[in-house]
């Protein structure tokens, strides 16, 4: 514990390279590494600041006023940097923006407009799981994790069905720059302009459906609450936080199974579990990393001293593995009482649009577990690397009928 007691005034500096292929590869030993070295970390390759234990990462994420999201959520801080976009009017944004943008898209989860989605949500679903089942071996990302979530939520959107193969590329985009500039980051942006020039147009009012949930986002223009140019940001969160991010959690999720056989078949004979083991899938190997904020002041984090419009790293993932706040955290336990954790983030800007998420996530496992009776890797997971995604590229799966 030397080293915890020596990290009390000074951030550790260890020389690690989080955003690394190797770190990206299998990062939960260096979540472990940097936990025990100390509350807070230093990187003067990034020069930010690691914060990776449960309670920090909740206080950094809960105090808003103090951990600004407004010069961005990435390591890019914009008060230095010009953004590759025009920021997002709700993740990079702090109150009153934020509290007016959030209200308008809240609006669009609610409990009212999940039980209206949820009929189709499941009947796709349905159709998802059999025809995995008719396929019996077959790629879990190809052909099962992108396949539901760029259907049924650009759907509910009312978003056209031409060019949806713009949507990952785009997630890709976002999700890559919220990291360092660097090859990952070079790559994602090969086809920039074609991709967001679709993204862009296609959050128009007119190239939406009268009756969708963006429909719902320019009702908010008629009744006052937002300007046209504002409802298209509005769209274009949407499309920017919701595809790739759930896509991921189906990957990962579908992972968790066949690689836990003794969960999996918890699964199997009671589908009610569907739903808290989609949740412990985000605890247990969240999509969503890290998110960075800005210092607004002079701060003490963990007994470190900060400066003010300072970018400080929380790692989600990490503090969704911390010993001090979970019960054996490296296992994968369906019946968890999972709540507190960070896959969703936490505080005003965590994620919005988690009960679709979780109607998502509950519509597809429940419906697998109740029909498949076994499902094992059929061949070596090829990752996926992306600065702030845990992803897979491929998952090669086998599943047989109950
Ligand atoms: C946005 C946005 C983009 C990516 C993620 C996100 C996790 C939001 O453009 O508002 O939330």
């Amino acid at each position: 514990m030397t080293q915890t007691e020596k990290a009390l005034s000074k951030p550790v500096q260890l020389d690690i390279d989080p955003f690394s292929i190797a770190a990206l590869g299998d990062p939960y030993p260096l979540y472990r590494a940097m936990r025990e070295a100390g509350p807070v970390h230093y990187s003067s390759r990034y020069d930010c600041y690691f914060v990776v234990r449960h309670d920090d990462v909740q206080r950094v994420l809960g105090e808003w006023r103090t951990f600004s999201s407004a010069a961005g959520v990435g390591l890019a801080n914009f008060n230095k940097e010009r953004p590759w976009r025009p920021p997002s009017i709700v993740l990079e944004a702090d109150p009153p923006l934020h509290t007016r943008t959030r209200t308008v898209l809240a609006r669009t989860m609610t409990p009212g407009v999940v039980r209206q989605l949820r009929e189709t949500f499941e009947r796709e679903a349905e159709l998802l799981i059999d025809r995995m089942l008719d396929m019996g071996a077959f790629d879990g990302i190809a052909d099962f994790a992108e396949i539901y979530p760029t259907k049924v939520f650009p759907d509910a959107v009312g978003l056209p069905a031409k060019g949806r193969e713009n949507l990952l590329p785009y997630g890709s985009m976002v999700f890559n720059s919220f990291g360092p500039r660097n090859a990952l980051t070079e790559a994602a942006f090969a086809n920039a302009d074609a991709v967001r020039g679709w993204i862009m147009a296609n959050c128009a009012r007119d190239a939406l459906s009268k009756d969708g949930l963006g429909a719902m986002i320019y009702a908010a223009v008629d009744a006052g609450e937002v300007s046209e140019d504002e409802a298209g940001m509005l769209v274009r969160s949407f499309l920017s936080a919701g595809v790739d991010t759930t896509v991921n959690a189906f990957g990962n999720m579908l992972w968790c199974l066949a690689t836990f056989p003794d969960q999996w078949r918890k699964l199997r004979e009671n589908p009610g579990l569907a739903r808290n083991a989609f949740e412990e899938s985000l605890r247990f190997e969240g999509p969503a990393q890290c998110f960075f904020r800005t210092t607004m002041d002079d701060v003490e984090v963990g007994g470190v001293q900060i400066g003010a419009n300072e970018k400080i790293c929380c790692f989600m993932a990490s503090a969704n593995r911390d010993p001090r706040r979970w019960n054996n955290p490296d296992t994968f336990d369906i019946e968890r009482k999972v709540v507190g954790h960070m896959g969703f983030g936490t505080g005003i800007h965590g994620c919005v649009g988690q009960p679709i998420a979780r109607l998502e996530g509950e519509a597809v496992f429940a419906a697998l577990a109740r029909k498949a009776g076994t499902i094992e890797l059929a061949g070596e997971p090829v990752r996926q690397y992306n600065n702030v995604l845990r992803a897979f590229a491929s998952l090669p799966v086998r599943v047989t009928r109950k």
